[in-house]
This record gives C-alpha cells, structure tokens and sequence, in this order.
C-alpha cells in the first residue's frame, strides 16, 4: 500500500517536472514557418536552410524555422495573403504576384530590363532596392531582402523557338503578373497566368504548350519530364523577395528584428550563389535529360517585339521609378 502511494506519488511528481519542462520549452522556441513553392533541391531551398541556420544561431535558438517546400503552404500570391493575414511568418517568392500587392514592384518586371546578374544584383541592393522593400510595410507586408529567381527562358512541348515567329499562337503559361502577360501579347503569345503549384500537371495534361521559368527552376522542377524545347531567351529577370508577416514582425523586439532581416540577407546571399552555380552546370543537365537547348538566340527581335509593354506599364505606373532604375543600372 505504502510502496503503490509512493510509485503514485513519483509518478505525478514527474508528470508535472515535464509537463513544466514543455512549457519553458514552448515559450522558449518559438516556430517561424517559411513557405516557398519550389523542391527541397531548389536554389529557394538552399536560401530557406540559411534563413533557418542564420535565425537560429543568432537567437540562441529561441526562434525555431520550419520550412515548407513545394508549394505545401499554396502559391506565391496565396502565401503572400497569408503573410497579410498571419497565417505564415516568412515567405521566399518571385516577384510574379507580388505588383498585385505592391504595384510599385512592378518595375522590375519589366522584359529586357537589366542585362546581366551583377547589373540587376547592383540595383537591387542599391538604394532603390532598399526604398521598394521599405514601399512593401505599406501593403501590410514586411520587405525582409531581395533575392534572386533568375533570368528567364522560355520552354515548350512543340517546337524549337529561336525568333518571335516561332513564339506566335504558343500558349504560354505566366506567372499572375500584368507586366509579363503584357509582354507575351506583345510577343504574340497566349499568355495565360496561373499559380505555380498548378503549372506542372498544366503541361502534363496540355492545357499550355510552354511556361518561361529560370534554369534553377527548371532544373529543380523536371520539367524536362513535361517539355522538350528550351530556348534561352533571358527575356526577363525574375527578382525573389524573401517576405515577412508584420503580425510577427511587429510584436518583436529590434533586435529580433534585425535577426530577422540578416537572416534574410544570409537566405538572399546563398539563394544567389545556388542561382550562379546552376547558371554553369544547368544546362548540361537539361540536355543531358533529353531537351533541346537553343543557346544561340539572336535577342533583338524579341526585344522589339515585347518594346510596347514599356509604353503600357509608363502609361499606368509613370516613368519616374523606370527612370531610375534605368540610371541607376547603367552605372553599375
Ligand atoms: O518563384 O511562378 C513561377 O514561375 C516562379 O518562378 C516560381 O514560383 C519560383
């Protein structure tokens, strides 16, 4: 009888040490979600590992990252509504939705816009890069850094396309983004927009004949499995922001704060390295997988083919940001 009490009373005992334990625990650590739509191999992946390494490290683990991949958390435009809502703490997106939210973003989307990585890197983290991020607390979002997609390249099931010709009556999927779908008018496209996570079974199933992604995507996404020509046009650079929520963001300390933004910085950083790296190696990848690779595209008649979406986007957004962005990418 006296040796059951004991036993009983042990056991409660330790019940309640755990139980106490658990819950210093849970106010210790407190779980960040980071949503982006690519693979646990994409170069978005290697910058979610950073952010979470960064964040933890620096916060002695009082914060704790958890990442979902592939679009586990819905696209770029719904995660970005949840960022407005709460619903995810740190999202790594394109810039594809993101004018729908911040029209001022827009700019960059613009077709033929920057000429290289360095030109678009340098005016990304130049003071007009830091003004669009602070622009984002405006729309209920919290402008943590700028990352990197890539430049784009346009892929398809049907044929090789080396000129603006070849392009012509293609259905080409875009990202929900105006200024594309504008462009691949102008082309001579069917852009038709729709969110990523639905992008692969759309090619599968021949709703649309070419998407336009950049080589890191492609490669982390098989598309080769779904599309047999690749053409590299760079038609367009796809900037990446890594986002937070400010229903997170605003209850925290400055120095939370600021773990935050150098934990996106350190993402930003190794998102860009995996971007240069795959640039190299990509594309052998792709031929080696069985796709066609037009590596020689004379550029010029795409460019003036999509040159009207300049005219469009002045006349809706003004010329002043475009202006600078242009000066700015000259000097770099
Ligand atoms: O941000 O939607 C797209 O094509 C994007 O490039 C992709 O989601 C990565």
């Amino acid at each position: 009888m006296k040796m059951q009490f004991v036993r009983h009373a042990l056991t409660v005992a330790i019940g309640g040490i755990s139980a106490a334990a658990m819950a210093v625990n849970a106010q210790a650590a407190q779980e960040v979600s980071l949503g982006h739509t690519l693979s646990s191999t994409s170069h978005y992946a290697v910058g979610a590992q950073a952010f979470k390494e960064t964040l933890e490290a620096l916060s002695d683990g009082a914060f704790v990252v958890n990442e979902y991949a592939s679009g586990a958390l819905g696209g770029e435009r719904e995660m970005i509504e949840g960022l407005q809502i709460g619903t995810v703490d740190v999202v790594i997106t394109s810039t594809g939705p993101l004018g729908n939210f911040v029209p001022e973003t827009y700019v960059l989307d613009l077709p033929f816009l920057f000429e290289n990585y360095d030109q678009a890197r340098c005016v990304l983290d130049s003071e007009i890069g830091d003004e669009l991020l602070e622009k984002m607390s405006n729309h209920d979002l919290a402008g943590l850094a700028w990352s990197e997609n890539g430049f784009r390249h346009l892929t398809n099931s049907r044929r090789e396309v080396t000129s603006p010709a070849d392009a012509e009556g293609l259905r080409v999927r875009t990202m929900e983004n105006e200024v594309h779908q504008e462009a691949f008018r102008q082309l001579g496209a069917r852009p038709t927009p729709m969110a990523f996570p639905e992008l692969f079974t759309a090619l599968q199933q021949g709703t649309v004949d070419g998407q336009e992604n950049p080589i890191t995507v492609i490669v982390a996404t098989n598309f080769w499995e779904v599309q047999d020509h690749l053409s590299l046009t760079g038609h367009v650079y796809s900037p990446a922001a890594v986002l937070g929520s400010p229903l997170l963001l605003d209850g925290l300390s400055d120095e939370e704060r600021e773990w935050f933004r150098e934990a996106a910085r350190a993402s930003a950083e190794a998102t860009r390295a995996e971007v240069s790296r795959l640039e190299e190696e990509g594309v052998a990848l792709l031929r080696e997988n069985g796709m066609t690779v037009n590596t020689e595209i004379d550029i010029g008649p795409f460019q003036q083919a999509v040159e009207p979406a300049y005219e469009i986007f002045t006349n809706q957004h003004g010329s002043e940001m475009l202006e600078r962005v242009q000066e700015k990418a000259s000097s770099c």
